[in-house]
């Protein structure tokens, strides 16, 4: 499989957590995001993903997946080794409204698009961090009340703590104030320890600036 991914980004990350975890093996191929770059709005990554945005999966020469909760699921489907949901329905729900909240009502709010959108309205740059520690900060209070209270996210790892922890890495990378969440802390201490976690992080990346 071709993974298209950019090192620090949120999304890739996710997505290169669950393929770590289920132990499959891909090859990275790098989506410079940052600054003039911009290669996923080049016409040769638009072909590959419309939208311009990663991660992208390719899992057969025509075959490219979109969308890290879209790809994580058909991993989970085709790949059911190593599962990343348990099997009662009440507790993948719970794995399923972290991820929602993370991935729904948190990252794209903070996304490169979304950002530059704001600068292009000339909001001020110390305005557009308060807006990104907003919401990071509003949706971590939410992570915090409903994670457990050992353990992953809700005991063992699964679904929550891969969009855990590429949200905790983007609060680091902007500066929030994670002393306010132990039991998050907990949590990333934990995966941090893990080799499949260890790999997938932005700094074990090829495209990593040196
Ligand atoms: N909902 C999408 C979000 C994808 C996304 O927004 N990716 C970001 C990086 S984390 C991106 O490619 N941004 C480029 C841009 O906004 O121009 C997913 O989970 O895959």
């Amino acid at each position: 499989m071709d993974l298209y991914t950019y090192y620090r980004s949120t999304s890739s990350y996710r997505l290169r957590i669950a393929l770590e975890l289920k132990e499959l093996d891909y090859h990275s191929i790098p989506i410079n995001l940052a600054g003039n770059l911009s290669e996923q709005f080049t016409p040769e990554y638009r072909a590959i993903n419309p939208q311009g945005r990663v991660p992208a999966l390719r899992v057969e020469l025509n075959q490219v997946l979109i969308q890290s909760p879209a790809i994580i699921e058909y991993l989970e489907e085709c790949f059911p080794q190593r599962p990343l949901l348990p099997t009662s329905p009440l507790e993948r729900a719970r794995h399923r409204g972290v991820a929602a909240l993370i991935g729904c009502d948190i990252h794209p709010l903070h996304n490169v698009s979304v950002l530059s959108r704001l600068r292009q309205l000339h909001l001020p740059e110390t305005e557009i961090d308060n807006w990104i520690r907003h919401w990071i900060s509003l949706g971590f209070d939410a992570v915090e009340a409903l994670i457990d209270d050992q353990g992953f996210c809700f005991g063992a790892f699964g679904l929550a703590d891969v969009y855990l922890l590429p949200q905790v890495y983007a609060a680091r990378r902007f500066a929030i104030d994670l002393n306010r969440y132990p039991k998050i802390m907990r949590v990333e201490r934990l995966a941090l320890e893990h080799p499949a976690f260890q790999r997938a992080h932005p700094d074990a990346q090829a495209d990593k600036p040196a």
